[in-house]
């Protein structure tokens, strides 16, 4: 039996129905010509995706609930994309890569150790609840990694660096927790 909703809630968290369109910036426009996804850094086979090629690949449908640092969180969000680890065993991780830095649009950035991004959750997604991703939301690829703060899963998102060592992203360096675990309120660092 599922849990009722009121034990699937972090510490401090408080349900919405939909998720509020949440940003640094502006939402970018789509260009599938010039649109990538790159894998790089510690790999042994860098990658350079296109649009096409991402949504050639086996998909996976999951269903998570997300929560936001600034205390909302939604129950059974529906998800579908590529898992991480399906474009992460493409690229070839090399044995001293033990980090990532996922990059996006407009500069934002979030980091993860490599073996999170591995977890069989977490998707690099392209439709939401049955439709494809609307802009805000993240269209045309957004991260969704599902048992962290939902800073973690950056929208627009265009490329993995591989690193030996942890550098933080956007708002990491910002004074946000380095690893935004909900269920310890991993909030602030
Ligand atoms: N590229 C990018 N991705 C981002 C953000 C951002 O500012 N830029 N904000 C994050 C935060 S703090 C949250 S809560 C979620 C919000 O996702 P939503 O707008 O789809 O609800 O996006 C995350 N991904
Ligand atoms: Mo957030």
């Amino acid at each position: 039996m599922a849990k009722p909703p009121a034990e699937r809630l972090p510490p401090g968290q408080y349900l919405e129905d939909e998720m509020p369109v949440l940003h640094y910036g502006p939402v970018p426009r789509f260009d599938p010509k010039s649109w990538d996804f790159r894998v790089f850094g510690l790999v042994a086979n860098p990658l350079q995706l296109r649009y096409d090629d991402i949504l050639a690949m086996p998909a996976k449908r999951i269903v998570a609930d997300v929560h936001c640092v600034t205390h909302w969180s939604v129950l059974d969000t529906v998800w579908e994309g590529v898992p991480a680890r399906d474009i992460l065993a493409l690229a070839q991780p090399l044995p001293e890569a033990r980090f990532v830095l996922v990059h996006a649009e407009h500069g934002y950035t979030t980091n993860l150790p490599l073996e999170r991004l591995m977890d069989d959750d977490v998707l690099l997604a392209y439709r939401y609840r049955d439709a494809p991703l609307a802009p805000e939301h993240g269209y045309p690829l957004r991260l969704v990694v599902p048992k962290l703060y939902f800073w973690k899963s950056a929208k627009w998102v265009r490329g993995f660096e591989l690193m030996a060592r942890d550098r933080k992203g956007f708002w990491e360096s910002r004074g946000y927790h380095n690893d935004g675990d909900p269920w310890k309120e991993e909030r602030y660092g």
